[in-house]
């Protein structure tokens, strides 16, 4: 308020208030303002680089402008935020997203294109804001990019790191890490120095009685590390509203370092202090679905949880509110339990610092917080060691255990006598040392907790949270099924396919409800709509063709049926099934007459995907997968019937030139394992098909497109547990296919076989847990059938409209607006009166 200037000069500050450029002309002038003083530069010294920079800040300008307005309005409207916790965000690039979200990227384009430079090469300087492993960062990007699009007020909370996912080189077939510091030059952060945060670690607890006879505890001792919020623009697409994601940065808390420490001469360990504080945000865990329980990780998730939820309660304190009304005006969204310990932190704020009863706190805690579960496999649960916690957090261990107490408490009433399941429910597991199990204490504090696809919700209901519908009752469990925002994910991946959609549809609407794609399926048989429609997926693909020979020199024909599997590198995800899938189809060319090989239809089988630095078995598949494309590529009996590429480094600006350019694309996850994926639905917007499991969110997919669009195949969830009991307790024997591709491996055909002893020996001899056996032939089959389906390009092009007309249902929108109803409880704040749809139409 102190900072607000007064009635009579606000006058003033009106009539000079900041104008958002609108005209190419201003826009032009934007770009040379910025290039000559904000960059000191001119233009005898404007590189591409220097024009991006001079790009971004004029489109910043106008987004700062709306942002402002934003949050002024919904602080003056004081009606219920979301606060969306997550310790991943993967962005992307920014400059084309605002460009097209403010509906200005065509005058840009022409601005751009008169100043010399072509808009593509300008957007391509970006360097991809990637804080993120993969879908669970990338949903919270296509969640923030809803929100703002739907006009809730929500704010993402992040940490900002200092480096993202690493980058990935290929040498000698390896995978190679290397650090991505991508904050050289940012323009979408701002830095408050004004909001700075102290978060206290370490140190012991001291309890008393006061005057009063009440119990107090205090959290005193240890150590301080200053938080510092950054803040990024989030751009509505096609409405003012431009919402906020804070991110946290780490010092230490006396500044550049410790000065009485420096002047008493131990100058190395007030740097190292200082070092230890900035090495909080200074990178992000590069695991996919794995915890391996890192103390620096505890600490990571502690430094962003107690700096947010100041940050929350402090906005609330302003409100005067009654500490009761606390969840009506806030729901905060937990992505996975990376941010459990804000439950705890939020109880020990009301209690110790704001002097609540503890069930007066609790109530109010338990109605703030919605959990949602990311994956049921078993080493990415999060546990942490007790004797870690009670040194690092000794409070929040006390209120762990007293909130343990009271949960158990009620499950013995509720229960009485069943001692094992008070055993198996315990938020501590009794083990040697100790463990608290987040997910369970998320579950008990929040009041609801959703899973991310049908099978997946149900899974999460039936194994591992089995015991927590008996004590909750089942409505506190649902499901979301994941989406994805179709203007990233269509309108700026592929221009030309959003184009001509807009022309049969009645403009860009279909990109705010995307079930106006519907309107597609008049067109599946029109000849006209059919062959633009193919000649935009050829363009797709020749532009991915060019990528390939760029960037790893193998030449590629864009009429042959690109087969492409692109995520993270894991064992569950089978990216091994396919790599012995390929290597069958080489044997198979092999074996076959000229004759018969005229037959057949051309391949190339592109790969793409990170492996976490630690995890040797996914870094073995990266190896075979480039070993094999070694062989075949160069085979002159193979030619232009297979090839097999490996795309380095898949990062969300590589996935935007990608995903336009499938004809098919694999999602083939051992049943049950792959919580949702999103991926399969960003490949079917954009007119290519499927080969997948019953996993995840194919199964939904299949239920909207129809099973005749879909290459489904394997065994199902919930026969995985009986092969697996097989494998190990019965006789296992593999698919002679199978043999015939490890007999061809083993023969060296491929470089040293001993480099891939762990693979195949994970099938032969250690239980082929992910039942890659099991599912070959079916898999084998399935691909013949692609093979036959592709050679009447006629229906498939038709499966394939029908399917993208099929696609609503998968907007991130419509997952906003599912959560918005069954877990927030929020309304959107549209401005009073909204711009009109399609300026650019
Ligand atoms: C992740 O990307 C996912 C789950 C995790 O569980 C962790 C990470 Cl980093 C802890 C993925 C799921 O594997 C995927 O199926 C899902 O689509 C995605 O989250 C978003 O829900």
């Amino acid at each position: 308020v102190e900072a607000s200037i007064p009635e009579p000069q606000r006058d003033a500050w009106k009539k000079f208030q900041a104008k958002p450029f609108v005209s190419k002309d201003d826009f032009e002038k934007e770009v040379v303002r910025h290039v000559e003083t904000t960059l000191a530069r001119s233009m005898f010294n404007c590189d591409e680089t220097a024009a991006y920079a001079a790009a971004s800040l004029a489109f910043r300008d106008r987004l700062i402008t709306e942002w402002n307005r934003t949050q002024q309005r919904q602080t003056f409207a004081d009606t219920k935020r979301v606060y969306y916790l997550s310790l991943e965000f993967l962005m992307g690039r920014a400059l084309d997203n605002a460009m097209l979200n403010v509906g200005l990227k065509n005058i840009a384009k022409e601005g751009l294109s008169e100043l010399g430079f072509r808009i593509e090469d300008i957007i391509n300087q970006e360097h991809d804001a990637a804080l993120g492993n993969g879908g669970l960062g990338r949903l919270a990007a296509c969640f923030l990019d809803s929100m703002a699009s739907l006009n809730f007020p929500a704010w993402g909370y992040g940490l900002r790191y200092k480096y993202g996912i690493f980058k990935q080189e290929i040498v000698d077939g390896y995978q190679v890490e290397v650090p991505d510091y991508w904050l050289d030059f940012n323009p979408w952060e701002f830095p408050r120095h004004d909001i700075v945060v102290d978060v206290q670690f370490y140190g012991g607890v001291r309890k008393y009685q006061d005057e009063a006879g009440k119990n107090v505890a205090v959290w005193e001792g240890g150590e301080i590390v200053k938080a510092t919020a950054y803040d990024v623009p989030i751009p509505g697409f096609n409405t003012p509203t431009t919402n906020n994601m804070r991110l946290w940065s780490s010092k230490a808390a006396s500044g550049e370092f410790d000065f009485q420490k420096f002047n008493s001469g131990d100058y190395e360990s007030s740097v190292a202090d200082q070092q230890r504080a900035e090495t909080i945000s200074a990178v992000l865990y590069p695991n996919d679905n794995l915890d391996r329980g890192k103390e620096l990780r505890l600490k990571q998730q502690y430094f962003w949880v107690a700096a947010s939820l100041y940050d929350i309660v402090r906005r609330f304190k302003k409100s005067k509110r009654a500490w009761s009304e606390f969840p009506d005006q806030i729901a905060i969204q937990l992505n996975d339990t990376h941010p459990t310990l804000a439950i705890v932190e939020l109880q020990r704020i009301l209690i110790d610092m704001e002097g609540l009863d503890w069930d007066e706190a609790w109530t109010i805690v338990t109605n703030t917080f919605g959990y949602t579960n990311h994956t049921v496999l078993p080493e990415a649960l999060e546990k942490w060691s007790v004797p870690l916690f009670q040194n690092l957090l000794p409070r929040h261990l006390q209120i762990i255990y007293d909130i343990n107490m009271f949960f158990l408490q009620s499950v013995e009433r509720k229960f009485p006598g069943d001692r094992d399941m008070l055993g198996r429910v315990s938020i501590i597991e009794e083990s040697q040392p100790k463990m608290v199990r987040m997910a369970f204490l998320a579950i008990v504090g929040s009041h609801k907790v959703n899973g991310v696809a049908e099978l997946h919700s149900d899974l999460i209901k039936t194994t591992i949270f089995k015991d927590f519908v008996k004590i909750f009752g089942p409505d506190k469990f649902t499901n979301v099924t994941n989406g994805i925002t179709p203007r990233r994910w269509l309108h700026q991946a592929n221009p030309r396919l959003s184009e001509l959609i807009a022309s049969k549809t009645g403009g860009l609407g279909f990109l705010k409800d995307l079930n106006v794609l519907n309107e597609l399926e008049k067109f599946a048989d029109d000849k006209e709509f059919k062959k633009e429609w193919a000649e935009i997926k050829y363009a797709n693909k020749v532009r991915l063709a060019k990528y390939i020979k760029s960037t790893t020199g193998v030449t590629v024909n864009p009429a042959a049926l690109f087969d492409i599997q692109v995520k993270r590198i894991h064992e569950y995800k089978r990216q091994q099934l396919n790599i012995f899938g390929v290597i069958h189809r080489y044997l198979t060319i092999k074996a076959m007459t000229p004759e018969e090989r005229k037959k057949l239809a051309p391949r190339v089988s592109i790969f793409g995907g990170k492996a976490a630095p630690g995890y040797w078995m996914a870094k073995t598949i990266i190896h075979l997968i480039n070993n094999v494309g070694a062989v075949v590529n160069k085979d002159p009996d193979v030619g232009d019937l297979l090839k097999v590429i490996f795309l380095e480094d898949y990062n969300v600006s590589k996935a935007e030139i990608i995903t336009p350019a499938s004809d098919v694309s694999e999602h083939i996850s051992t049943a049950g394992t792959e919580a949702s994926g999103t991926s399969n639905m960003k490949f079917v917007l954009n007119g290519g098909l499927i080969i997948g499991t019953c996993d995840g969110a194919n199964i939904e997919i299949t239920r909207e497109i129809g099973e005749n669009n879909i290459f489904l195949f394997g065994n199902l969830a919930e026969d995985v547990e009986d092969l697996r009991h097989t494998h190990n307790y019965g006789s296992h024997t593999l698919d002679p296919d199978l043999v015939k591709v490890f007999d061809l491996i083993k023969s060296n055909a491929f470089g040293d076989a001993g480099a891939f002893g762990a693979l195949t020996g994970s099938i032969e001899d250690h239980g082929d847990y992910y039942l890659v056996s099991d599912d070959f032939h079916s898999y084998i089959q399935t691909q013949t059938l692609v093979d036959e389906a592709y050679k009447n390009q006629e229906e498939w092009i038709t499966k394939t409209i029908l399917s993208v007309a099929r696609m609503g249902f998968f907007s991130s929108d419509r997952c906003i607006n599912e959560y918005a109803e069954m877990i927030w409880n929020v309304e959107p704040l549209p401005v009073g009166k909204e711009s009109g749809l399609g300026k650019e139409e």
